[in-house]
């Protein structure tokens, strides 16, 4: 793929936020800083909601279901151009991850605060991501070298790799559409699930194999990119505490790492960025295990964690995202950027903290943690409803501490300060997880949280309260 094409320069006066929720504010508090209006779009079930409060003007896109406005990319369009927005920050899920809609910006002389549309389609296709990846150098998981063709080649594969293995559908990721074969009789079930379920959920049969790792580390790495050529890396997030593929708590830098571990990776990883003409902000993701890191995903967004970076590093990634996607330069290389202390996240959802049944209906009161070090990111206020139809996070607390420690100590005395009532939120599951040896020692793999939650539900110990 040739570079990136030298932006023209594509000054940015007015930025339509496409999305909702705190990653709307999010988006809106650096515009407003820059000294850039913003549109916030809004379904119906959303027209009370902070976003539209803050922002310099307000759109309706449609009714509450997402297909009908957050999705409605006509309608989208029509809001920037009426409102004369100069560029659309997609922010995380809904369109921000989509090829086509990015196209439609840029068609219509917008910009769009992302990377380029053959870049998120490139890092779509699963396959031909780590088909990128592996042409310039970035280590793999081992398994088959692209899609596979038949089940006597994943066979081949597999016993060339050894069992366990995965088959994977290379229009998935972030967990969709993923089969274990422990052994050559599961493999031949495996292979066919697999290709069937891919073709019903991405109407995309293409699958392919890796090896299994039982218990590694997920990390992953932030990386920033002009479009003249300059690419730097803001560090790792350990999002290892996940369960059932949604994260609940993220830290920068990662635990397991040593900064050369870190430093040697962000290397190559720049290098190989650079060389694809990347541009705009990107997450690689890696598994970890026995000191071995293996790319498996390429995330082409803003994603729901990057405060953890922001607070490591001292930056504004999406201040970054808007100057480089307006034609700016980065201005600074990889040796200004320090990673100072630690950093925590905690999401905290609408949701029951045993069972995570949904918990939408009005907060009747919210307080927020402060003081030093202590940053929320969220839409809430006291009143609010929460909608029940958009995804159940209320609240991100994030917590940065010279040490690990002193952000643990943080963590645990904002998470006691921080009221959301009238709603279940997970806030009492995260102040268990500050409490637990483990986690305190920074001893976990992908299982531990799912462990953890099994645990508690046995010993039936979750207060109730909270
Ligand atoms: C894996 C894996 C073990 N071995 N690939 C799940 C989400 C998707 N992004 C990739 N996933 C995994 N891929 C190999 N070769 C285990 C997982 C996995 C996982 C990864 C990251 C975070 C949480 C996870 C939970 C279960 C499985």
């Amino acid at each position: 793929m040739p570079p990136s094409k030298p932006a023209r320069p594509h000054p940015i006066g007015k930025v339509l936020i496409a999305n909702r929720g705190e990653i709307a504010l999010r988006i809106h508090r650096a515009c407003q800083e820059m000294g850039i209006r913003t549109v916030a779009v809004h379904s119906t079930a959303d027209a009370a909601a902070m976003h539209v409060r803050l922002a310099d003007e307000s759109v309706c896109i449609g009714p509450p279901p997402a297909r009908d406005s957050y999705l409605n990319t006509a309608a989208l369009i029509s809001a920037a151009a009426i409102t004369g927005a100069d560029a659309i920050h997609p922010g995380y899920g809904f369109l921000s991850e989509n090829a086509g809609f990015a196209e439609m910006v840029e068609a219509h002389g917008l910009a769009f605060i992302g990377p380029s549309p053959a870049h998120i389609r490139m890092m779509g296709d699963k396959i031909a991501a780590k088909d990128a990846m592996r042409r310039l150098g970035v280590p793999l998981v081992p398994g088959s070298p692209g899609a596979l063709a038949s089940f006597e080649e994943a066979r081949g594969v597999a016993g060339d790799v050894g069992y366990p293995v995965l088959i994977k559908a290379a229009a998935g990721g972030g967990g969709r559409g993923m089969k274990v074969a422990r052994s050559e009789d599961e493999l031949e079930e495996a292979f066919r699930v697999a290709r069937t379920e891919a073709k019903a959920a991405f109407g995309d049969d293409a699958v392919y194999l890796e090896k299994y790792l039982d218990r590694p580390r997920h990390i992953e790495l932030q990386v920033l990119a002009d479009a003249h050529g300059d690419v730097v890396h803001f560090g790792e997030r350990d999002c290892s505490l996940q369960r059932r593929h949604q994260k609940l708590v993220e830290e920068a830098g990662s635990p397991a790492l040593k900064a050369a571990e870190r430093d040697a990776l962000g290397a190559r990883v720049v290098r190989a960025l650079r060389e694809l003409g990347y541009r705009n902000a990107g997450t690689l993701e890696f598994l970890w295990q026995d000191g071995q890191f293996a790319f498996i995903e390429m995330n082409t967004r803003l994603q729901v964690e990057h405060p953890v970076t922001e607070m490591l590093c001292g930056i504004d990634l999406v201040k970054e995202q808007v100057r480089v996607a307006a034609g700016e330069r980065l201005g600074y290389g990889q040796e200004d950027i320090r990673f100072s202390g630690h950093a925590i996240e905690c999401r905290i959802t609408a949701e029951d903290p045993e069972t995570f049944a949904p918990s939408p209906g009005r907060v009747s009161t919210y307080h927020a943690p402060g003081g030093l070090g202590v940053r929320v990111d969220s839409a809430l206020y006291s009143g609010y409803a929460v909608p029940p139809h958009y995804d159940s996070l209320v609240a991100k607390l994030v917590v940065h501490g010279a040490t690990r420690a002193e952000a643990i100590a943080r963590l645990r005395r904002s998470l006691a300060e921080m009221v959301v009532d009238g709603i279940s939120t997970t806030l009492p599951l995260h102040r268990a997880i500050v409490e637990d040896p483990e986690f305190r020692a920074g001893d976990y793999t992908i299982h531990w949280l799912e462990r953890f939650v099994a645990r508690r539900l046995a010993a039936g110990q979750a207060p109730k309260a909270g």
